[in-house]
């Protein structure tokens, strides 16, 4: 028999306010590790925390052989533990080739109660892995070489000590060494559903210069959306709906529901690209060894590579440019030069490619005919009489002012004499 049905009613109360709809996870220990280095060189990458923070890791170490066969180990590890879930990713890829192999690896370890019996799934995905969660009434166990997904359903005893462990195996075979991947979400309760039509706003940014927003359809009242980079539940980016980003990468995301923590078992995923533009294979001329006095137009053209357009230069890759198209004409020049084209994409330019130029050493050549005679002189002696190029009845360009000094007099005539004595222009 019970006292008053107003305590009845603030006990209901209380519960209500107080305890999710489902038993919380009282977390007891755990520890998580992980470490790589690439064989014949590498350094020892390593981490490790043993308290209940969120443990977001990615470790890199690259090796090597005088052989030229790279050794490039990785590990990771992500694990975040919510009020009624744990989310525990491990992760290694020990690298290399031709027998040369780093050592990678990466451990999860955690023990937990529940104050109430409480209903529970766990939805383990991997490959070359060993999972296990045990404790009273409790004894999954997951393993084997082949990418896997398997979700089952148990029961937590109150008050009982519960374990869970990820630690994937590397295993040799045929020459090769496998990596090993464990995705491991326990809940207590319904997760909520995954995002659906993920989205960007643009597809492409300059890196740390550009930004896309990401975006799902709104998941609804009471969920947020949180996001991650290179994997469904790997590095967080942060939570919105859009978020902005600036780095490009595979982005995922996963519903949380606010009352209890759950996040959503699988992510929709989007992808935010980089501009590139890849080099050309090399620059062409329409017409080459020109005369100094040629009037007409050359037309420079890339060969290969790729981009949003071609920009020119002369005489090297960077400057004014002198141009942009895949093709373009431009005046014929008086002197050799070096024309340098590269692919130009936004953010993005690849190297340049170049063509030459050539310009005849015969500035004497004043009718551009290959020969330096008597033709040449007779309008040589008349730009002589008028003096100036200044002179408006001088030819254009004022050809036969063969040093450039603006005015054609004994200097010119010597160099001129001087071509002359050799008829054929080189
Ligand atoms: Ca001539
Ligand atoms: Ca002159």
């Amino acid at each position: 028999m019970f006292k008053s049905g107003s305590f009845l009613a603030a006990m209901a109360l209380a519960a209500i306010a107080c305890a999710p709809s489902f038993g919380d996870i009282t977390y007891l220990t755990q520890s998580r590790s992980a470490s790589a280095q690439g064989a014949s060189g590498g350094t020892v990458a390593s981490a490790s925390a043993p308290d209940f923070a969120p443990f977001n890791v990615r470790l890199n170490s690259p090796g090597g052989f005088p052989d030229g066969l790279g050794s490039e180990a990785t590990a990771s590890q992500f694990s975040t533990l919510a009020q009624n879930q744990i989310l525990v990713q491990c992760k290694t890829s020990p690298g290399g080739s031709g027998g040369h192999y780093g050592l990678a690896s990466s451990t999860a370890l955690l023990t937990f109660s529940v104050p109430t019996n409480s209903a529970f799934s766990i939805q383990t995905t991997w490959a070359g892995a060993n999972v296990s969660l045990s404790g009273p009434g409790v004894n999954i166990v997951r393993s084997g070489p082949f990418l896997t997904t398997i979700t089952s359903t148990g029961t937590f005893q109150a008050g009982q000590t519960y374990t869970l462990s990820c630690e994937p195996v590397n295993e040799i075979s045929a020459g090769s060494i496998r990596g090993g991947f464990a995705d491991v979400i326990v809940s207590i309760g319904t997760p909520p559903s995954t995002p659906v039509n993920p989205k960007t706003s643009v597809a492409k940014i300059c890196p740390g210069l550009t930004t896309s927003n990401l975006s799902v359809t709104n998941p609804g009242s009471g969920l947020v959306v949180d996001w991650y980079l290179g994997g469904c539940g790997e590095m967080p980016v942060g939570t919105g709906n859009p978020i902005t980003v600036s780095t490009p990468g595979d982005y995922y995301a996963k519903t949380r529901r606010l009352s209890d923590g759950l996040r959503s078992l699988a992510c929709a995923s989007v992808s935010v690209g980089t501009y590139t533009a890849s080099n050309p294979t090399g620059a062409s001329v329409n017409r080459n060894n020109l005369c100094p006095h040629d009037q007409g137009t050359i037309q420079l053209s890339i060969v290969g590579g790729s981009g949003q357009f071609v920009r020119w230069y002369a005489d090297s890759c960077s400057g004014a440019p002198i141009g942009e198209g895949v093709s373009i004409s431009i005046p014929a020049p008086r002197r050799t030069t070096v024309y340098y084209g590269r692919w130009v994409n936004n953010c993005a330019m690849s190297d340049c490619a170049t063509v030459a130029v050539v310009v005849r050493d015969c500035a004497a050549d004043i009718d551009c005919n290959g020969v330096v005679d008597d033709s040449d002189f007779a309008l040589f002696a008349v730009a002589y009489d008028l003096l100036a190029c200044s002179d408006p009845a001088m030819p254009a360009d004022c050809p036969s002012d063969i040093n450039q000094d603006g005015f054609v007099d004994d200097a010119d005539f010597s160099a001129f004499a001087a071509q002359y004595d050799r008829l054929v222009c080189p």
